[in-house]
């Protein structure tokens, strides 16, 4: 049978658009056109330059990731309220020194670190980081972002924007300049589902609102978020949820959501961008680096899709379990967005697992991967990362197509990289218009 399909598929003739490719050119071609496609990532924690020390950076900035803390005292006896007290260059050198020198590099956390500094041509196994912390103090902050841009595959930037943040806000009241490469998104993690906490923090910048929301408080968030993304312009707004999350829910968070939030992104044509299975502090000894995951309820997501067709959601979900009931999901509400493959699904094993469901699932209607950097070189390694995984895996998929009786034109190719690493998002997020 096999063979059958393989006769009759390889006189399949040229195409309209071009040459169909002979079977064995196809991986070659994938690869070439993965490398050459500059990517969209829609979803950092990096910042345009404009922003100073808030953008992360260097050698000390990516040994203190807190993935790596978190693998650290897996290896350390050290109790982490003594590591907290230490200077960042001493939080760097014990890190490198557990992670990198007494032990192999092996995890993929650890694996950029090697990468990043292979691809300075940094040295990967000194046991001190002299050279790297001489190479990163003598970049130029602004064409060192270039670079690491370009070197990563990538043009276009999305990044995390707390309007409720100390260091930040002030940025923004002040007025930050529109940077063509680098996107705001408002996120909106404080007021959804911290609201006791900040409160009164939008009470400081003008608000009427009041610890329970009531009276007019819904209407004085709609309008802090129609105030501030006219001050961002965001691509979307975002917000992260326990695995707890329900919706409808009749708390402060679930009527913000549906009363402010979901009416504001209507209006401003905006994607809300939810990122759904953290369980925060599960262990909260390791700061950042102390959530955990746990499977959700994804009726959660149907109720939302369904209850509101004209909003559109871009969500990834933390727990495996849950990747294939978002693939199904998206098959039922084209307002629904699958993206990314998010924090602890970002291992190329699981990467690999969730890309071959999506495509099967959903062909090219998804947005496979976002790096989720928080230290501007991750990028390097997080992308080409994402480029060394899928390339086999959508070469696979075409010479399946192949032996089914279709060739695949470099044309077909070249269109399916864009839709999936910047057509999808460009649409999603209006950035045509933007440009
Ligand atoms: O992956 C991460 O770095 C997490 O700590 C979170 O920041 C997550 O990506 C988020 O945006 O909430
Ligand atoms: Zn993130």
């Amino acid at each position: 049978m096999t063979t059958d399909l393989l006769k009759s598929t390889a006189q399949v003739p040229a195409s309209n658009n071009g040459v169909f490719l002979p079977g064995p050119q196809i991986s070659s071609a994938v690869q070439e056109i993965l490398s050459s496609i500059p990517f969209i990532d829609i979803h950092t924690h990096l910042f345009a330059p404009a922003f100073g020390n808030l953008g992360l950076w260097g050698i000390d900035e990516l040994l203190t990731y807190h993935y790596l803390e978190a693998e650290f005292f897996r290896y350390s006896d050290m109790a982490p309220e003594n590591y907290w007290t230490l200077s960042k260059t001493d939080k760097a050198d014990i890190i490198w020194r557990t992670l990198f020198v007494e032990n192999s590099p092996i995890s993929e956390a650890t694996r950029g670190v090697i990468a990043i500094l292979q691809a300075f041509q940094l040295p990967t196994d000194h046991s001190s980081l002299s050279e790297a912390r001489i190479f990163f103090e003598n970049q130029n902050r602004e064409a060192h972002i270039q670079r690491v841009l370009q070197m990563a595959g990538i043009n276009t930037v999305v990044m995390t924007n707390d309007p409720l943040d100390a260091d930040e806000s002030p940025l923004w009241l002040k007025g930050v300049a529109d940077h063509t490469q680098f996107h705001a998104v408002l996120r909106l993690d404080r007021i959804l589902c911290t609201w006791h906490d900040h409160w009164q923090a939008v009470v400081a910048q003008g608000y009427s609102v009041d610890a329970q929301a009531t009276g007019k408080s819904i209407s004085e968030v709609r309008r802090f978020l129609m105030d501030w993304a006219k001050r961002m312009s965001p691509v979307y707004m975002a917000c992260s949820l326990p695995d707890t999350f329900e919706f409808p829910s009749d708390t402060i968070g679930g009527r913000l959501l549906q009363e402010a939030v979901l009416p504001a992104c209507r209006e401003l044509g905006l994607p809300l961008s939810l990122m759904i299975g953290v369980r925060k502090q599960v262990n909260p000894r390791l700061r950042l680096g102390g959530d955990g995951v746990g499977r959700a309820n994804l009726r959660c997501l149907e109720n939302l899709c369904r209850d509101f067709p004209s909003n559109r959601f871009l969500v990834s979900v933390l727990s495996r379990e849950n990747q294939h009931e978002l693939c199904v999901l998206a098959r039922k509400f084209s307002n629904l967005m699958p993206f990314g493959c998010w924090w602890f699904m970002n291992n190329p094993s699981i990467v690999e697992e969730i890309t071959r469901e999506r495509i099967e699932m959903l062909g090219t209607s998804f947005i496979p991967q976002h790096s989720d950097a928080r230290v501007l070189e991750q990028v390097i390694y997080k992308w080409g990362n994402t480029r060394r995984t899928l390339a086999p895996i959508l070469s696979e998929n075409y010479r399946l197509l192949f032996e089914h009786g279709r060739g695949v034109t470099r044309a077909d190719i070249q269109r399916d990289v864009t839709r999936l690493f910047r057509g999808n998002a460009e649409t999603w997020m209006n950035l045509r218009s933007r440009s």
